[in-house]
């Protein structure tokens, strides 16, 4: 019994190794996409640590004692059984181990929904608006710019742009800086989803959720939106490129030169203040 115990045991630390670490999407790939955001990485270390190990533990050894108990307490082999009940100490610790266990888990799985939900002072603010069926962004630190983000349709796909994941307009964020997202709906219910970033929140009409992300590295990131909100639910992703905080300003000047507005923040010397 202590021999399939541990080969069960043996099987789950192969299938965590197996879990770590993705750079791109691979053929047989479980695990998440790699963690891009403090909040990201925190969701995964929750993951791996916390509640795997528990639920692979805890179900190997309710099992185990199933089948001991299937095995030994056979009508064949205990033909009389005891009538033995209450046993204080037993119940003291199968009352108070699952407590235990479960504290084990509230504590950090608190701490983490806290953390995500408290906004740190941010270093700008991306409003994020669903609409049917795509999703409008507004800069209102930048001297409001504002731009729709259409899903690029499959046949005018650039070389290397993920199909179903691209926009005409991305949403550009500077990286190193907390960035405050507000999302609400124009009209139905939307979903603003950034797994990379652990980040997703009801788009609701007449109402502006919270969420923040700190993208750790440049490069493109996907999401979609994660509410079914219409025939086109599927078709209205969400696109960020991330840069550096120079580039970013850079971005801004062109944007703000293409919309006739002055500037209000400058990020990168925000950055070095
Ligand atoms: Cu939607």
């Amino acid at each position: 019994m202590t021999r399939s115990l541990l080969g069960i045991l043996a099987a789950a630390a192969v299938l965590f190794a197996g879990g770590a670490a993705f750079a791109e999407p691979q053929d047989w790939q479980w695990g998440f996409q790699p963690a891009a955001s403090p909040i990201a990485e925190d969701i995964h270390s929750f993951y791996d640590y916390v509640l795997l190990p528990m639920m692979v533990i805890i179900s190997a050894f309710v099992a185990a004692l199933m089948g001991w108990i299937m095995f030994r307490f056979a009508k064949r082999r205990n033909p009389n059984p005891a009538r033995t009940t209450h046993n204080t100490l037993l119940e003291v610790v199968w009352t108070g181990l699952p407590i235990l266990i479960l504290i084990g888990i509230a504590v950090p799985s608190l701490r983490l929904l806290y953390y995500e939900a408290t906004i740190p002072e941010a270093a700008l603010t991306l409003k994020a608006t669903g609409q049917q069926w795509y999703w409008s962004y507004e800069y209102p630190d930048q001297g409001g710019i504002s731009f729709d983000a259409i899903m690029v349709d499959e046949a005018d796909l650039q070389e290397g742009q993920p199909r179903l994941l691209t926009t005409d307009n991305e949403i550009v964020l500077p990286v190193g800086q907390i960035v405050r997202v507000q999302v609400t709906s124009q009209d139905v219910i939307h979903s603003w989803a950034m797994p990379v970033a652990g980040i997703k929140t009801d788009a609701v009409p007449g109402r502006l959720n919270e969420l923040w992300l700190e993208l750790d590295e440049p490069g493109m990131y996907y999401g979609q939106c994660s509410e079914l909100c219409g025939v086109l639910h599927g078709f209205m992703p969400i696109t960020i490129r991330a840069v550096t905080a120079e580039e970013f300003d850079t971005w801004v000047g062109q944007q703000q030169a293409a919309m006739g507005i002055t500037s209000t923040v400058d990020v990168a010397a925000a950055a070095q203040n």
